[in-house]
């Protein structure tokens, strides 16, 4: 055995709580290397001594190319738990593991792993409407005007401040509002805006004023409306949340500005070098060195309270579910932790979303986020779907490394995503090639975590240049009734009528047939099979002991004896 791929790492993503009876315990060993692994615990305070043991078969869950991952559920009944774990090697050689190798199990029970109390405050505590959520992400500049349609005229205001904001397409608050109805017969349940607070540029991350609604979009009045439309629909509403820098008129950078070192906001800011001067780079800290993104220092308990209440302020003014938080990762843990807290004070189940594009469990113990945007979902599916360039073997053990990355409530919470308003659309990626992007839908909707549609990817835009990828929405060709449009509702249909797919365990399944991926989700007694074949040729697909008795759900030829036929690009799911 090779012990030096052994991992497992306490009060982590390897050992947390589901519910103060509930634990999962993880452990990582080198591929193929092992034939078994056996979990031994017991109560870590006994008032005599020795102290009983129990044993538990930990399954393996999956693998990526390197490693294998093992897993058990535990209902112990302790709420102080010692464990370690049994491996067996090929050569039925026996080893105890628990931070150190051990030749038996000794009845020193100090020298294995502690949980040291299955602390009720510590378990994640995901809103419980996340995992049946089904995302549509909205540019207010480029979704619709008031009368429906989008202008398509570039337009610069002043506020009463003598703020001036700037828009390209002419969207507003009033337009998505007309347009529910769209959105309520495609199916979704939540709603994300990227930012609406009066800023200076049309994509609005660079707030001047957070407790004011961008004149461009709206007023306070019309966001109130909006939400009270989307919840009398069953629609919750997540806003964008830009709290890492601010824009160059936000009242406290423009008293540093006006007042220099003098200034009583010199330290809500970093690094400030008196003069300031706003060229490119400026001589403070900002977001990408962008000078008109001066980072806010939210070490600074002041700032941080500030940033707090404006998080509350538009839960409590207009209702809003959650909020999607802009570079997340490179704002302190702490500051999170005050603001998930200020959060759920008003609102218990509302939904914290960062955006961080790497692998991000430090944000996700349950202390500060739910949930980020998951790129790397993304990444995974232009490089299977679009491009072609990993095997849907390789495709699986991606998938499985990066769902085992997270405590199990953060899995079903993540926000995947094909396209947003910071990448290239995903039908440009796939050469223009709908039946790819077709494809890549079906398998976000029948996969673990939230899925998110950013406005249009129904209706076909694509596009690689900023300008193209954040367009105006092409109400003109009835996005409705094309075929995009109707594949994802009835996915996104049969998403909502199946716990499985919103709740229940992924596990790739091996098929002999090239290009052809295929996978089970299972929950609550229910288990679907999903087999998509991501190729350009007819496969014929066996599933052998998989299922005896397939009933065909989706995409189906109404046959349901083996071997099937799968026509290019057809994704099916099969109840078995
Ligand atoms: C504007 C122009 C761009 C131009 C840029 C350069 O539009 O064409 O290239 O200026 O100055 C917002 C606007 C952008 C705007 C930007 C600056 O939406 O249009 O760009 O402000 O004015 C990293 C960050 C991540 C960030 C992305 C863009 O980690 O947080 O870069 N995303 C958020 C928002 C953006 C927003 C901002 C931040 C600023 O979602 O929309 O931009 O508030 C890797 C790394 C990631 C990196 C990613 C992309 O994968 O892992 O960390 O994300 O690449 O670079």
């Amino acid at each position: 055995m090779i012990k030096e791929a052994i991992l497992h790492i306490p009060d982590s993503s390897y050992a947390f709580a589901l519910d103060e009876k509930t634990v999962i315990l993880r452990l990582r060993t080198k591929k193929n290397d092992i034939d078994r692994c056996t979990l031994f615990y017991g109560n870590r305070v006994y008032p005599t001594s020795p102290v009983p043991m129990q044993q538990l078969p930990m399954r393996k869950v999956g693998a990526d190319d390197l490693f294998d991952y093992y897993e058990c559920r535990l209902v112990s009944g302790f709420s102080r738990i010692f464990y370690g774990f049994l491996l067996e090697d090929k050569s039925s050689q026996l080893y105890y593991y628990g931070d150190e190798f051990h030749d038996s199990v000794l009845n020193d029970r100090t020298v294995f792993y502690q949980y040291a109390y299955v602390r009720r405050e510590d378990i994640p505590d995901v809103p419980e409407w996340a995992s049946s959520a089904v995302i549509y992400q909205i540019f207010p500049d480029s979704f619709a005007s008031d009368r429906c349609s989008i202008r398509m005229e570039s337009q610069t205001c002043k506020t009463a401040e003598g703020i001036s904001c700037s828009c390209r397409c002419g969207g507003t608050l009033n337009g998505i509002e007309k347009n529910l109805d769209y959105l309520n017969e495609l199916g979704i349940n939540c709603i994300y805006l990227n930012p609406i607070f009066t800023a200076n540029s049309y994509h609005k991350y660079d707030t001047a004023d957070y407790m004011s609604i961008d004149p461009c979009f709206g007023t306070a009045q019309d966001l109130k409306a909006l939400v009270a439309a989307c919840h009398r629909r069953g629609i919750r509403v997540l806003l964008d949340g830009v709290f890492n820098h601010c824009g160059p008129d936000f009242f406290a950078f423009r008293d540093v500005l006006e007042n220099g070192s003098r200034s009583a906001y010199t330290d809500w800011f970093y690094h400030l070098e008196f003069p300031l001067h706003c060229e490119t780079p400026p001589n403070y800290a900002a977001f990408a060195y962008v000078p008109e993104m001066p980072k806010l220092n939210t070490g600074n308990p002041e700032t941080a309270a500030y940033f707090c209440k404006v998080g509350k302020y538009w839960i409590e003014q207009a209702d809003i579910d959650g909020w999607r938080l802009d570079v997340a990762n490179e704002i302190n843990h702490d500051f999170w932790r005050q603001f998930r807290a200020a959060i759920r004070s008003v609102k218990p189940d509302a939904f914290l979303i960062g955006e961080i594009w790497e692998d991000s469990p430090q944000w996700l113990q349950g202390d500060q986020l739910d949930s980020t945007m998951n790129y790397r979902f993304s990444n995974l599916c232009r490089d299977y779907f679009a491009q072609r360039s990993i095997s849907a073997e390789e495709f699986g053990q991606h998938l499985t490394a990066m769902l085992l990355r997270y405590k199990e409530p953060m899995t079903y919470a993540q926000m995947n995503l094909l396209d947003s308003h910071d990448i290239p659309r995903f039908l440009s990626k796939c050469g223009e090639d709908a039946r790819r992007l077709k494809l890549a839908l079906f398998f976000m909707l029948t996969f673990v975590g939230v899925p998110s549609i950013f406005y249009g990817d129904e209706a076909g835009i694509s596009g690689t240049a900023e300008a193209e990828y954040r367009q105006a929405m092409p109400w003109q060709n009835y996005p409705e009734n094309g075929e995009l449009y109707q594949y994802l509702k009835a996915l996104i249909t049969l998403r909502k009528r199946h716990p499985s797919l919103t709740s229940g365990t992924f596990q790739p399944v091996p098929v002999k047939a090239e290009g052809v991926f295929a996978f089970r989700r299972e929950a609550a007694g229910e288990r679907l099979l999903v087999v998509l074949n991501n190729s350009d040729q007819w496969r014929q697909v066996s599933l052998g002991e998989e299922c005896t008795s397939l009933q065909p759900l989706f995409g189906q030829d109404g046959k349901t004896a083996q071997p099937f036929t799968f026509a290019p690009m057809e994704g099916r799911i099969f109840k078995c």
